[in-house]
Order: structure tokens, then sequence, then C-alpha cells
């Protein structure tokens, strides 16, 4: 399996996210990738490749060029406001909320932080865009791998993640979003039907928003029920898709604390909806923070989980495009992602 990996993943590091009342340290960190290589080397799980230039013509059928440009100058506009600000963190403090226009274009640069931020614990860094854009092309360049046919999987080892990044939106730690990117990339090299399975605890809303009036990209997702998960405003079972889209959107929460039974039986649920679906190709959109021991999540799956899950996407026979988004418990990720390899590779 050929493995694009981000190499300026480092250049993304936030300092804090507001949790509680409180900064507190961010979990989506530098190290967490670094577990990932040292496993799949240590296991011989792939080959490394260093990803192309990003092309921007893709990324510009996913994402609004407006956030784009956003999302390249907002750290010099920060640095402009004050010098100082060259030792924090670009964190929101103000939204369109309730009551509050989304039409205007307030120059202010908290205002626009509010209009394109959905939470306030995605910091933006002075890498971030350098990061998230290499990552994109890690996708897009993965998904292209598969095209001529020769190759069954590849994989986009890159953070930060993607999958609760929309088409003009940012949260959850994700900016740019790798994995529609890869199901995009697919699309335009040829598959008529594309499927993203996304397994993060984690409902993938950014996903499900870009494809949801699209009848061509089947968007399955099995996460923690949003009612008392993040990111809490969707990922419910009665989200359907839209217009073309009607149908080809399926929401399989499950509630916190659930074990691999339950988890698996929703997979069956979200493969047998693949297969009727007529997909083609596949992008499993890859948060190992099912795991019991995740930090900030409530499954309760075993390492050795990760092996059967591996086995059963790779079960659907199709040309598939692994992309890593979240996973928390540092020592155990590496473990946990060479595992769903391991078990779809053999
Ligand atoms: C990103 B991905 C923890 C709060 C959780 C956001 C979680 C984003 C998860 N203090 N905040 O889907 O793994
Ligand atoms: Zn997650």
């Amino acid at each position: 399996m050929l493995i694009f990996h981000n190499p300026v993943h480092h250049a993304h590091s936030g300092r804090q996210e507001m949790y509680r009342g409180r900064l507190v340290d961010c979990h989506e960190t530098p190290a967490r990738l670094d577990y990932v290589l040292v496993e799949l080397m240590r296991r011989g799980l792939g080959q490394l490749r260093l990803p192309g230039a990003p092309d921007m013509g893709l990324l510009l059928r996913i994402h609004d060029p407006d956030y784009l440009g956003f999302l390249a100058t907002v750290w010099a506009e920060w640095l402009a406001l004050d010098p100082a600000h060259a030792a924090l963190d670009v964190l929101p403090s103000v939204w369109p909320g309730a009551g509050l226009r989304r039409d205007v274009r307030p120059r202010n640069l908290s205002a626009q932080l509010g209009r394109y931020a959905f939470d306030a614990g995605s910091p933006i860094t002075a890498g971030t865009w350098e990061a998230a854009l290499a990552g994109a092309a890690c996708a897009i360049d993965a998904a292209r791998a598969l095209a001529s046919g020769a190759r069954r999987a590849s994989m986009a080892l890159t953070r930060p993640p993607g999958h609760h990044a929309g088409s003009d939106f940012y949260g959850g730690y994700c900016f740019l979003n790798n994995a529609a990117l890869a199901a995009q990339a697919l699309r335009e090299a040829g598959a008529t039907r594309v499927a993203v399975l996304d397994v993060d605890y984690h409902h993938g809303n950014g996903t499900q928003q870009i494809f949801y009036e699209r009848a061509d990209v089947l968007t399955v997702s099995i996460h923690g029920d949003p009612s008392t998960e993040y990111p809490f405003y969707l990922g419910y079972a009665d989200e359907a898709g839209a217009g073309a889209g009607l149908g080809c959107n399926l929401n399989l929460p499950l509630p916190a604390g659930s074990g691999v039974e339950p988890w698996l039986a929703a997979l069956q649920t979200a493969l047998a909806r693949i297969r009727t679906f007529g997909a083609e190709a596949l992008v499993l959109a890859l948060g190992v923070d099912s795991f019991e021991g995740d930090p900030i999540s409530r499954f309760t799956l075993q390492s050795e989980d990760f092996l059967r899950i591996g086995q059963h996407v790779a079960a659907l026979g199709l040309p598939t495009v692994l992309v890593m988004e979240g996973g928390y418990a540092v020592a155990e990720l590496g473990i946990n992602v060479a595992n769903v390899l391991e078990g779809f590779t053999a």
C-alpha cells in the first residue's frame, strides 16, 4: 500500500483549546502522526510517498474560494493586529448565532473567525495552512494512485484531520476535508459512484454537508450519538440527504459506551448500503478514537478489534483510500491504525 505522508504536519501545532471555561492543552498533537508512522514502518505495512503540489482546482470544487482565501491569510492578519500575537493561537470568540445575520461580511478579524469556525477548540497557528494544504495533497495523490487500477488501496497519513471541515467552515480540529477531496478525486478519475465510510468516533459533519445534495457520493458515518457527543448539532439518524442526494447519506449513531458488538453490527449495515449503492470506489475516513482508551471518546473497542474492521472493509472488494482522521490515545494510536491496515491487507 502506498502511504502519502504529510511531511509538514508538524507546522500545525495548536497550543490550547477552549474546554469547560478553561484553555486546555490541545489533543490533536504532532506526536499522534509520529506514533502511527513508527508503527507502520516497524511492521513493514506500506511504502511511504511524499505528496506533490496540491491541485487547487480540485480544492476549489470542494471548498469555497473565500474560505480558502481566509485560511491562507488569517495568520498574517492575526500578526498584523499585534506582533505579540506570534506567541498565541487564533481562536474565535463571537459567532453569528441566534438572531444574527450570516449574510454580512464584517471586516473585523474576530467576526470573520466566527463566520468560518463552529467551535473554540480548533486553534489556527503559524503553520496551519501549510500543513492542511500538504494534507489535502496527500489525500488527492492517494486517490489518484488508485486511478490506474493497478493498486487496491492507498493511504493519506496526515493531520490535521478533515472530516469536520465543510465547504466553507472549520471546527473539530479540521480545516480542509481530506476525505471529501479524495472522494472528489476518485470521481474525477472515473469512478461513477463513490462511497465515504467514516468510522471516527465523531460524526463527519463536514463530509455530510459537502455531499448532502449529491447522488454520486454516498456518505455513511458510524459515531457516538450526537445528542450527547460532539459535534452535537448534526449526525442524527433522520439525516438522509436532500434534493438529488436524498437517500445518499446514512448516519448510524450509537450510544456513548457502546462496545464492539453493536459497532460491528452497524458496520454490516454500512457495508450493505455501500454495496446496494453500487460504489465503485471507497474512501475510509479512519479515526481510531472508537478505542476504549481514547481520552475524548466513549466507545470501548479494543486494539484487536481494529484488525476486524480492516478485514470487513476490505471484504467490499473496492479500491479504497484510507484517510487518517482522529484518535487521541497517543501510545496506542499507531497499533490501532496499523491493525486496520494489517486486517485490510491480510
Ligand atoms: C475531532 B475528530 C474535548 C472536546 C472535544 C472536539 C472533538 C473533535 C474531534 N475536550 N472537542 O473527529 O476526532
Ligand atoms: Zn473523532
